[in-house]
């Protein structure tokens, strides 16, 4: 992408009301706007990442054996009267009425509609278990809408929701999602601890918040060290085998949120060189819920013996929106953001220091040419700006390389390859870059 074809309205000024990082530097870099309290436009940058952090969800859901579909946004009240939360839910429920005075909603969840969906199509317990997930705009009219997209009104959430037969099977099922979620978040360079959670107005006895640690966290955090250093299950885990052991492991050390926290067991199971009290972000939640939603809705299954008995279910969200802000809070200096590149909105940012220039301008057309054809996502600022102003535009953006091009360079017959992470910096002969970046980035995509 060429940059002068682009849109990417950078702020010179730090916005006032910003009070975090991620909030400041995805306003400045032009990924977001706000278009109401809590409510923010994607600009192409911001799009971008946001596209990449639901691909990784979507192959880890995938991979886990859940399958996608597509519920809408506004829902009937009719439905949420069924479970009885149309009342409880209050004031976070935007609620709407149409022209025919029907009383509708934009859902903050769906587990009403899943269970709608489900019980019109299966009737047998032979049809289960089942595994659905959507990735839709979420709407909650948060009462302190804060943080820019961590706690915005209008969100995207991944959201999944297990039917099955029994408490057994359905364990199983949350034990897919909580593996899954493991791997989702490695992926992004992130790691994520569960932690037993509060089940709040989504209900149920069993749950937990992956939390990743970051000073900016809404919520008090404490857990033990050796959550941290546990190593990611690998892509070639079985999900149909027994997960039970990932879970207890991750589940063996001392882990809460401060709705949950108990002092005194904290200092009984955690030597002192091994407690961590800090601040976390909550990027996803999983519930076990059993019969609170088949129940009152009747989603009932023929059992074995013919008789019709509740399903039992779960669900399992992740802040897809609020993680572009979370990596951020996770990757950053004062300069700007420093993205991974599995979720960086490109991987290079290829700077003409001399735009205008005919040898400069030829060079980096072959550059940008060869880049891409390897594979490779350039941002090509071509832009007449000045110098200065380029990189710290490329810094605050933060991808994950840059490769400039100027006058002096041209001399030697060399580019100078800048790594964001740690600001190393390289002088790699021209003929030579486009298959060192090449190289670097594919290394770098890779997981297991
Ligand atoms: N129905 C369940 C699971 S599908 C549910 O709604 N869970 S939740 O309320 O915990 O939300 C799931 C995830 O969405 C949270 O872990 C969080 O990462 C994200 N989330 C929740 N509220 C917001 C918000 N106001 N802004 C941004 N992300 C949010």
């Amino acid at each position: 992408m060429r940059l002068s074809r682009y849109y990417l309205p950078v702020l010179r000024e730090t916005p006032a009301d910003a009070q975090i990082a991620s909030h400041r530097m995805m306003l400045r870099a032009g990924m977001i706007r706000q278009e109401g309290a809590g409510i923010y436009a994607w600009l192409p940058l911001g799009f971008r990442v946001l596209k990449k952090i639901e691909q990784i969800v979507r192959e880890e859901q995938d991979r886990a054996g859940a399958v996608e579909m597509l519920m809408p946004t506004i829902q009937q009240a009719e439905l949420w009267r069924e479970s009885g939360r149309y009342d409880a839910y209050g004031k976070e429920m935007l609620r709407i009425v149409d022209r025919h005075d029907r009383e509708m909603l934009f859902g903050p969840t769906n587990e009403e509609m899943i269970t709608e969906i489900f019980r019109a199509g299966v009737r047998s317990y032979k049809d289960l278990p089942k595994l659905l997930y959507h990735i839709q705009w979420k709407f909650r009219d948060e009462v302190r809408p804060r943080f820019g997209v961590m706690r915005g009104r209008e969100f995207l959430m991944k959201d999944t929701y297990s039917f099955d037969i029994d408490e057994e099977s359905a364990r199983a099922n949350y034990n897919r999602m909580f593996v899954a979620y493991l791997r989702t978040f490695a992926r992004m360079g992130l790691k994520a601890i569960p932690m037993r959670a509060d089940t709040g107005p989504i209900g149920g006895d069993l749950s937990h918040e992956f939390i990743i640690l970051a000073d900016t966290g809404e919520s008090a955090v404490f857990c033990d060290k050796r959550l941290v250093e546990m190593p990611t299950p690998k892509k070639d885990i079985d999900f149909d085998g027994d997960l039970q052991p990932v879970v207890d492991q991750f589940t063996s050390h001392y882990a809460a949120t401060d709705e949950m926290h108990d002092d005194t067991a904290f200092a009984k199971d955690v030597a002192e060189e091994n407690r961590i009290a800090a601040r976390g972000i909550e990027v996803g939640h999983i519930f076990f819920f059993g019969t609170k939603y088949s129940e009152p809705m009747k989603a009932y299954v023929a059992g074995p013996d013919g008789k019709d008995i509740p399903v039992q279910m779960g669900s399992y969200g992740v802040g897809v929106s609020r993680l572009a802000g979370g990596i951020i809070e996770a990757f950053h200096d004062d300069d700007g953001c420093k993205w991974p590149m599995a979720v960086a909105p490109y991987h290079v940012g290829l700077v003409n220091l001399k735009a205008g220039d005919e040898k400069t301008d030829k060079l980096c057309e072959e550059l940008y040419r060869s880049l891409t054809a390897a594979g490779v996502e350039v941002l090509y600022d071509d832009t007449a700006s000045r110098p200065g102003e380029k990189f710290a535009r490329m810094d605050l953006i933060g991808l994950p390389y840059q490769v400039v091009i100027g006058p002096r360079g041209l001399e030697n017959g060399a580019a100078e390859v800048k790594r964001r992470s740690d600001g190393a910096r390289e002088e790699i002969a021209l003929d030579k870059v486009a298959d060192h970046i090449a190289a670097a980035v594919k290394d770098a995509l890779r997981y297991d």
